[in-house]
């Protein structure tokens, strides 16, 4: 095969671009706002759902499908932000542990993105009760990782 230099010099520049952008540092700064954003929300839309579960608010199946397909979806996105080196660079609760037990931190994250899927089931059934199991065992989900995880 005939070599070109065209091709090996566009190669040469592909490679440059992706291994700068993988070697990209993220800011500490940036990441702890963008994993208390996500966690931000997902309580927020938790919350509208543990206050139908209590009765504190009327129980409506549209708003609840709604906030429970939005903390499915939520539930797999902070954990791009636990990069390393952002255990400190902002105000942060993150313990320490996320970084010195990745394993166990790992197990807790996918113990939620496990849960939150019954959410959506619940909420689609119309059933308030059903929905109150689902948002015990999310919640429960929430509090296992912020025992171990989270300054209190
Ligand atoms: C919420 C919220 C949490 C969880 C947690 C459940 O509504 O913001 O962090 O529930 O308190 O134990």
């Amino acid at each position: 095969m005939h070599f070109s230099w065209r091709l090996a010099a566009g190669t040469l520049v592909l490679g440059l671009v992706a291994a700068s952008a993988s070697a990209q540092e993220i800011k500490p700064e940036r990441a702890i706002k963008y994993r208390q954003g996500v966690l931000g929300a997902m309580g927020w839309h938790f919350g509208i759902l543990g206050s139908m579960a209590k009765g504190e608010q009327p129980y409506d199946k549209d708003v609840a499908l709604r906030s429970a397909t939005f903390v499915q979806q939520l539930s797999h996105m902070p954990w791009d932000g636990f990069v390393a080196g952002s255990d400190k660079g902002a105000p942060t609760k993150a313990r320490p542990e996320v970084w010195k037990e990745p394993a166990k931190f790992k197990e807790r994250q996918q113990a939620l993105m496990a849960a939150t899927p019954k959410l959506v089931t619940a909420a689609n059934t119309g059933d308030v009760a059903q929905l109150r199991t689902a948002v015990g065992s999310v919640g429960g989900a929430c509090k296992d990782c912020h025992d171990d995880f989270r300054e209190k």
